[in-house]
């Protein structure tokens, strides 16, 4: 068995006797090696030390966990899919990891006005099953679908990759029940979209992950299915021509995706996932574009399209999927390489480009041993910046980029959040009076700081 560290020691005997009351002793895992997938974080980078896990079924037993915590100065580490990618859900400080995922229903499904209530730990997969199976869909979506949980993307506000159509998971919050760390349990899931009645908390505790409290459930907004679609990847020697070839696309089509991969991400996902190249000749550029269309006007958009030198139009589902394989499998063949930094950025159109093809001569300006991988949702102006080769603890790099970024009017983290990874870097993103705000904000909701401290605000 894993030895119990210093925080496990911290946390008092009767604490844990109440919790085990509380949700009863099949919910309250204390062995360490039954926890250790708790207590590492998807990118290898944070690992914490043993922590108990509790899994608490219902909002009502949230409000009593966190009294109890209060009570004992116990810290709460809210966990959902630990899909995330910053370090956010990892119990580094200690306390208990709060596993949200028998939160799973759901319910409430209004097929007329499109909603549906959504506990928190029910997966974004889940979600859009539901969705689907009355003619809806969710608007959201990414590869780690049948994992991460709609608590986690709450707290991280995440986007994913139809951001370009639909906007991230702010914008199809309706309304929200959550936990604060003063132990008052609020719930407001109005079943009308039109509300304006009052502050929108639901739009503050959206990433604020799991700072001022923990979400037990949303109101969620789904979006009418697109009609026929059209999945193209298109080749570039030029990262100038990728981006304007986006812009041509969002401005003269409907995308629901626009995707930006590299010849070196290509052909690191065909070794590692075993797929054939899509193109006889490398293309340095690719951008993957999902559109809403026949395949007519993307025919006729393409023909038009300033420095494309491939292309492979998939128009049935097998064939769209087979081609989404590339960029979906990034993540995971990037992770193959060991520990990875991530750093998920946007930038305004017009220095995009520029970016894109200056900052891997910055990063080997300081480390000539690190790799840069660049892909991601280039419609949106956000590119994940991944870098192999590095020290796990070696931010001064992380430090270089997000600076980079800020300089040029980006901003530095556009969906996975700000976790421990660039909580040092949050004055980049915001003033000292926005994060004097902040810390008050966090003092009313978390008067005794027990919610996932070491997150979010330096
Ligand atoms: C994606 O867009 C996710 O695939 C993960 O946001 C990005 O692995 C990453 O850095
Ligand atoms: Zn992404």
């Amino acid at each position: 068995m894993a030895s119990l560290g210093v925080a496990w020691r911290s946390i008092p005997p009767t604490f844990l006797a109440d919790l085990r009351d509380l949700v009863g002793p099949r919910n309250l895992l204390t062995d360490p090696d039954l926890t250790i997938g708790h207590r590492i974080d998807w990118t290898g980078r944070f690992t914490a030390d043993p922590v108990p896990v509790v899994r608490p079924g219902s909002a009502g037993e949230i409000a009593e966990l966190v009294t109890l915590a209060r009570r004992d100065g116990i810290a709460l580490v809210p966990q959902g899919g630990n899909t995330g990618l910053v370090g956010g859900a990892t119990p580094m400080e200690g306390g208990v990891v709060v596993d949200m995922r028998r939160l799973g229903q759901v319910s409430d499904l209004d097929p007329v006005a499109g909603q549906l209530t959504a506990g928190a730990g029910a997966t974004i997969g889940e979600v859009q099953a539901v969705a689907r199976g009355v003619g809806w869909e969710y608007g959201v979506d990414w590869a780690a679908r049948d994992s991460a949980t709609v608590g986690g993307s709450i707290a991280t506000d995440a986007g994913g990759i139809r951001f370009v159509a639909h906007g991230g998971t702010r914008r199809q919050l309706i309304g929200i029940e959550a936990v604060f760390g003063s132990g008052e349990l609020v719930s407001h899931l109005p079943r009308v979209e039109k509300d304006n009645t009052g502050y929108q908390l639901a739009s503050l505790l959206c990433g604020s992950e799991g700072t001022l409290g923990l979400v037990t459930a949303a109101r969620l907004r789904l979006v009418r299915p697109p009609g026929p679609t059209v999945v193209a990847l298109l080749g570039f020697s030029s990262v100038a021509d990728v981006v304007s070839g986006g812009t041509m696309l969002r401005l003269g089509s409907r995308p629901l995706a626009l995707e930006l991969m590299t010849a070196r991400g290509l052909e690191l996902v065909c070794r590692h996932l075993g797929l054939t190249h899509p193109f006889e000749d490398r293309q340095e550029y690719v951008l993957l574009a999902e559109l809403e269309d026949h395949g007519n006007t993307v025919q006729a958009v393409l023909a038009e399209m300033e420095g494309l030198t491939a292309s492979a139009v998939a128009l049935d589902a097998a064939s769209q999927l087979r081609l989404w394989r590339y960029r979906e499998g990034h993540t995971e063949a990037i992770s193959r390489l060991g520990s990875v930094h991530k750093l998920d950025v946007t930038l305004p159109p017009g220095v995009l480009a520029d970016f894109i093809a200056e900052i891997p001569a910055a990063v080997a300006a300081l480390r000539p041993k690190a790799t840069v991988w660049l892909f991601g949702h280039v419609g949106d102006g956000n590119i994940h910046v991944n870098l192999t080769g590095l020290d796990p603890d070696d931010d001064d790099i992380d430090g270089l980029v997000l600076t980079e970024v800020a300089a040029r009017g980006g901003s530095i983290s556009a969906e996975h959040g700000i976790g421990r990874a660039k909580r040092r870097f949050l004055s980049l993103a915001h003033g000292a009076a926005d994060l004097a705000v902040m810390e008050r904000l966090r003092a009313a909701l978390d008067p005794d700081r027990i919610c996932n401290p070491g997150v979010l605000l330096p």
